[in-house]
């Protein structure tokens, strides 16, 4: 039949690493699977601002507080970059907005956790930064070629973010007894979250298979996250601090970390919208976009005008 022959034409292009752009044929499977993870990632971005946002008035040096601030911008560019990349398959951005508001949007379950300490400042951008660094680096590769291109800016600068973070690490571990306690504090409970934000296992993985076969996924879930182990662990030492995993163990036969089980039923929860912070996530991002409604119509009612005089 004619739909076969157009989806296996599809597939032999991706196969070929052939870009499919915007205007391209796509199975209707493609491109909801592509909006789904485009549009998710690009709420994962605007939460992703509300942890960090916790400490902007608290930062401890001038320095700090910029160096933070220009994160935070940097993740609200990387939101509005993806929600364009999700406009080209043909959605609007007030009806992605509205599916986050109402809580039926998911996003990166790591941004349901409270930031306590400045700490955390650090072990956000050098764990969730630098696994998002690794998740998205082989984004850049994948077949659709407006979300590949805008990987390519916001990898260049969740690196930035990630050095930052390591960086705040490095000055509480150098510092006194007490600010060593406060790096570590926040490194046991960010390293299990972070390790979540691979997703489930492969095993669980429901979307991988099919994803994998379009070129969207180069690597599973487990593979990205056994990358962030391997790289991490020895960071962790470096800085004297303690892997908050008993299980933990390098196999010099195959070169990886091994580590103990992840708490699924921990991430499931998050997921179902019970972790320690979703209601307070959903509650801010809904009051902001309120806010933000004057506005909105102020550029509108402007644009209409324009319009009107261009007629005129
Ligand atoms: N949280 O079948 P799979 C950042 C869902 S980085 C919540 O394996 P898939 C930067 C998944 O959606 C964070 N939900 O799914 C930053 C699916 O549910 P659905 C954002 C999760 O898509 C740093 C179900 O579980 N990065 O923001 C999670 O093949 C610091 C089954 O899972 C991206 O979004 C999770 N952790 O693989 C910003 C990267 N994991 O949709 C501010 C792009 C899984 O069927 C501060 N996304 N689920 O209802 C991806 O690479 C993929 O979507 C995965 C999941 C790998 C996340």
């Amino acid at each position: 039949d004619d739909m076969g022959q157009e989806e296996r034409a599809f597939q032999a292009r991706i196969d070929e690493g052939i870009k499919i752009e915007a205007k391209d044929w796509m199975p209707d499977a493609y491109r909801k699977t592509l909006i789904r993870q485009i549009s998710q990632h690009a709420h994962s971005e605007i939460v992703g601002q509300l942890p960090e946002g916790n400490w902007v008035t608290r930062a401890p040096t001038l320095k700090r507080k910029s160096i933070l601030l220009a994160k935070i911008q940097d993740e609200a560019g990387h939101g509005l970059y993806l929600y364009s990349a999700a406009e080209t398959l043909g959605v609007s951005r007030d009806d992605l907005l509205a599916a986050l508001h109402s809580g039926k949007a998911k996003y990166s379950s790591i941004f349901n956790y409270p930031t306590l300490s400045w700490a955390d400042m650090g072990a956000i951008g050098w764990l969730v930064d630098g696994s998002a660094i690794i998740n998205q680096i082989p984004l850049c590769r994948c077949s659709y070629g407006p979300y590949a291109r805008a990987m390519i800016r916001v990898c260049k600068e969740e690196s930035f973010h990630a050095r930052q973070g390591y960086d705040i690490m490095m000055s509480l571990c150098k510092g006194t007894p007490a600010q060593k306690a406060m790096a570590q504090d926040a490194l046991n409970r960010w390293w299990w979250p972070s390790l979540m934000m691979f997703g489930p296992s492969d095993a669980a993985s429901v979307n991988s298979a099919q994803s994998a076969q379009w070129r969207i996924k180069l690597f599973s879930n487990d593979e990205l996250r056994q990358r962030m182990v391997d790289q991490t662990v020895p960071q962790i030492e470096y800085l004297g601090l303690t892997v908050p995993d008993p299980d933990l163990k390098f196999n010099a036969e195959t070169g990886h970390y091994e580590f103990g089980e992840i708490d699924w039923s921990e991430f499931n929860n998050v997921l179902k919208g019970n972790g320690p912070c979703n209601r307070e996530r959903l509650q801010t991002r809904v009051k902001a976009y309120e806010d933000g409604e004057w506005f909105r119509d102020a550029l509108v009612a402007y644009a209409d005008k324009q319009a009107a005089n261009e007629k005129a």
